[in-house]
């Protein structure tokens, strides 16, 4: 039997997505993309789950898309099928659910735009992070380009793409690429006890304050500031905010229902 690209773990209220093509540092195959796509679709409609972790292994989290598989791809064969639009986009189109990604080693070209399509990056000590395609003759085609630039700033996403130098966990968390690091030991472990902190919170209103982060990105302040306010408005609508609260007054952890 062929090995699982992706392997599906169960912890608590959150599911772990591991990729799992390690003798070549997890390189993004259509098949990968495919699995993962399958598998965070499951995730999104299950029930029992309030938050998602993405990782790979200490060396890789992913170092890029399968380059054996890209080389001999002419013009048409690309362009004619969208290259694998469809299932690299599922973390962006169809996942409400928080994403978080759990870095360690190395997140290069796709790899890299992976874990910025995921909502935030945890990353190892030892995590390296690059948009290397122009070495190939190539430059980043999902979201390098533009999510880099969004969370660095243009002068170091142009430093990044128009060289293809790596960046090290210190310097993707001063640049604003990652939100924390973590020591390598136990890596994983602590990721997933983050995850597990967001998903013992409200559900719906987890996913609704993604969605207004999200927001952020896409809009002008004032129009971004008003969506802001009515899902602020609406979250008055939900038992959770009402046990929040209560608990809050009454001084005793709260139990949120996902009503
Ligand atoms: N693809 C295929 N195989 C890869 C690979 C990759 N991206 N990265 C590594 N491997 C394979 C190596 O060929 C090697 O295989 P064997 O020789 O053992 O058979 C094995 O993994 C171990 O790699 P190394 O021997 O090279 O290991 P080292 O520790 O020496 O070096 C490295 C690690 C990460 C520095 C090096 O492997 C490396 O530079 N890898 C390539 C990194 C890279 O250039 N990545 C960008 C690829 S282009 C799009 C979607 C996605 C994309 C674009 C569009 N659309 C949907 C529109 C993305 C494009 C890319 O990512």
């Amino acid at each position: 039997m062929s090995e699982q690209l992706v392997l599906t773990r169960i912890e608590g209220a959150v599911g772990v997505l591991t990729l799992n093509r390690p003798k070549v540092l997890n390189a993004l195959s259509n098949e990968v993309m495919q699995a993962l796509s399958e598998a965070l679709l499951a995730l999104e409609n299950n029930e029992n789950i309030g938050a998602i972790v993405l990782t790979g292994n200490e060396k890789a989290f992913a170092a890029g898309a399968d380059i054996a598989a890209m080389k001999d791809w002419s013009y048409t064969d690309v362009y004619k099928s969208n290259y694998i639009g469809g299932y690299w986009e599922t973390m962006k189109n169809a996942i409400r659910k928080p994403v978080v990604a759990a870095v360690s080693g190395y997140a290069l070209g796709g790899g890299c735009e992976l874990a910025m399509m995921c909502d935030f990056i945890i990353a190892a000590d030892n995590a390296k992070f690059g948009q290397p395609e122009i070495k190939l003759g190539t430059i980043p085609g999902l979201g390098g380009t533009q999510r880099l630039t969004r969370a660095i700033g243009k002068s170091k996403a142009m430093d990044m793409v128009l060289t293809g130098r790596m960046m090290d966990a210190q310097e993707a968390e001063k640049a604003g690429l990652v939100s924390r690091i973590l020591p390598l030991e136990n890596f994983l472990d602590e990721v997933v006890k983050v995850a597990q902190g967001i998903a013992s919170l409200s559900v719906p209103t987890v996913m609704m304050a993604k969605q207004c982060v999200n927001t952020a990105l896409e809009t002008t302040l004032e129009q971004g500031l008003q969506y802001e306010r009515r899902v602020f408005h609406a979250t008055f609508a939900t038992e959770d905010q009402k046990e929040g609260m209560a608990a809050f007054i009454e001084k005793r952890p709260a139990n949120f229902k996902n009503m």
